[in-house]
């Protein structure tokens, strides 16, 4: 692998944002090609998720990661627009109806953009049919549900209810969140539960085919 995309890599990892946007202006300079310099940055997360997943790092080392991987990100994206090359899947995501905890949310959102999926964050107390509306207007192909209270779990079921009454077939729930369970999941219907955010990017990407 080129060096100056072997150390994009490395400093996402380490959470290091000022090697990050530095080697991703060197890339940039080099006319490395911009998909390439994406798959670095997105390696680098992939690995910051997977250690998160392990419990060998904890969410204040996620957030350094990802502010590293937005600040470099910024720098790309002209190039990428430019390249013609957008994120292949979109994701709706948002804390359902009646609940205000969004640290979980954030965090799947963070790893789900570092996956490069294209995120749509709708935030907290969001009611099913801002979901329902929102998957139409992008065309999403993901929806991602985050409760944290068990008073909230009933509204989790209501948008799933919703998402599949408004009959948008092609599109994939994804639930989490600290009361959720993968039986709770596939008691609403949902296709894909996911107990933390790193391994909410392999579902993600397992649901989109990705
Ligand atoms: Co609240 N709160 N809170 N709270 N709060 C809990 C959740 C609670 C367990 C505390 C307790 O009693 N021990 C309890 C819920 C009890 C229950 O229902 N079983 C509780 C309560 C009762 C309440 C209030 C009702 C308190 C009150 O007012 N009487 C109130 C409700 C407000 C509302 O939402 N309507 C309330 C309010 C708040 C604050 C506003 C003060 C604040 C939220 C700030 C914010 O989010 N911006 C807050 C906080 C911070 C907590 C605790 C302390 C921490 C939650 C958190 O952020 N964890 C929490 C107790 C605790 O967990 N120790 C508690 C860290 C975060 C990284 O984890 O969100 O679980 P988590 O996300 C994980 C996974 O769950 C998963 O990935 C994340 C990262 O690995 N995940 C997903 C989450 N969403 C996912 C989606 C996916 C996939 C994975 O796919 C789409």
């Amino acid at each position: 692998m080129n060096e100056i995309l072997a150390s994009i890599t490395e400093a996402i990892k380490k959470g290091d944002r000022k090697t990050a946007t530095a080697q991703t202006q060197a890339a940039i300079n080099a006319q490395l090609n911009a998909e390439e310099i994406l798959g670095s940055l997105v390696s680098g997360m992939d690995d910051v998720g997977r250690r998160f997943k392990n419990n060998e790092i904890y969410v204040p080392e996620v957030l350094i990661a990802a502010r590293a991987m937005k600040e470099s990100m910024a720098l790309l994206k002209p190039l990428l627009i430019k390249a013609g090359v957008a994120p292949a899947y979109t994701a709706i995501i948002g804390t359902v109806q009646g609940d205000l905890h969004d640290i979980g949310k954030n965090l799947v959102s963070m790893m789900w953009t570092g996956a490069n999926f294209n995120v749509i964050d709708l935030g907290t107390d969001v009611a099913p049919e801002r979901f329902v509306s929102a998957v139409k207007e992008h065309g999403a192909h993901l929806v991602g549900l985050s409760a944290l209270l068990t008073t909230t779990m009933p509204a989790m079921k209501n948008t799933v209810k919703a998402i599949r009454d408004a009959g948008l077939a092609g599109v994939k729930i994804a639930v989490g969140g600290a009361p959720v369970t993968q039986s709770f999941a596939d008691e609403i219907g949902a296709d894909g539960f996911s107990p933390d955010a790193g391994s909410a990017v392999d579902m993600a990407r397992q649901l989109v085919g990705a």
